[in-house]
């Protein structure tokens, strides 16, 4: 899945992809890289960020879609008015990180369109979240709330082969905290959905190679925990880099399936 924040302020590439046609064009060469889906979004969730007004997600958004209808796309957003219009422009996927709490609506158009959605799990909120995340045991609790996520999006009438999960790496986690979501990956894919990882470019990777302040990881850091992710099972990458990511994961599949 690459990565096409049509943004100011992301903390990855804010800014790059703002104006429609660099958006579309990097979405583009991301498919021609080989991304399997594009995740177009406008509204930052980087630890601080206060949320974008829905004319304004839809000013920066719409003239993307267009320009990308027939490719595959999801579309990044909570807001169940951005998901309608995204869906009726042929995005085949909703990725809501508030896992259908922050809209009481989005669940219903994602049932009714018959879309695709993935449920990440945040603890708190992005303006807060990053303050003091705290857990019992980060992987368990994760857990419990994504499968009590799935009930909920099922119960709306989503069905659940439509449905993938997301451990949220960065979405009020520690370094230590989104290391053990990847080490323990395969009893979050226990629940048997697929399961997103996003970890690319995300401050822990710089941290772990020893800059305390660093808001951004590298995308040869990114490569690494995304193979390691994809061994213990995940099932889609959400990417900034696609074309090295997916020659790392090609090989590394190689490796999983050679005699
Ligand atoms: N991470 C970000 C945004 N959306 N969606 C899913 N499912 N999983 C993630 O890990 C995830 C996500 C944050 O990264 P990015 O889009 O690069 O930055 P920003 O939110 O600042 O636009």
């Amino acid at each position: 899945m690459g990565v096409v924040n049509v943004t100011p302020d992301s903390f990855s590439d804010g800014g790059v992809h703002l104006y429609p046609e660099a958006a579309s064009t990097a979405a583009l060469a991301m498919l021609d890289e080989g991304a399997a889906i594009v995740d177009v979004g406008a509204e930052s969730t980087r630890p601080g960020s206060g949320g974008v007004p829905l004319d304004e997600e839809l000013r920066r958004v719409v003239p993307v879609l267009e320009s990308l209808v027939g490719s595959p796309v999801s579309i990044d957003t909570a807001k169940a008015d951005v998901a309608r219009r995204a869906l009726e422009l042929g995005a085949e996927l909703v990725n809501d990180v508030t896992a259908l709490r922050g809209d009481p609506e989005l669940a219903g158009v994602v049932a009714a369109a018959g879309s695709y959605v993935c449920l990440m799990h945040m603890q708190g909120e992005p303006r807060t979240m990053q303050a003091a995340p705290r857990y019992d045991d980060v992987v368990s609790e994760v857990k419990a709330f994504l499968e009590s996520r799935l009930a909920f999006a099922v119960a709306a009438g989503i069905l659940e082969k439509h449905v993938s999960l997301d451990p949220g790496i960065g979405f009020g986690k520690s370094v230590a905290h989104n290391f053990a979501l990847v080490r323990r990956l395969p009893e979050l894919v226990a629940i048997g959905r697929p399961v997103v990882i996003g970890f690319s470019r995300k401050s822990s990777l710089g941290r772990i190679l020893g800059d305390p302040t660093a808001s951004v990881g590298s995308a040869a850091a990114s490569v690494g925990v995304a193979v390691s992710a994809y061994e213990r099972g995940a099932w889609i990458i959400r990417a900034h880099d696609v074309r090295d990511h997916v020659e790392a994961l090609r090989v590394a599949r190689a490796v999983l399936e050679a005699p």
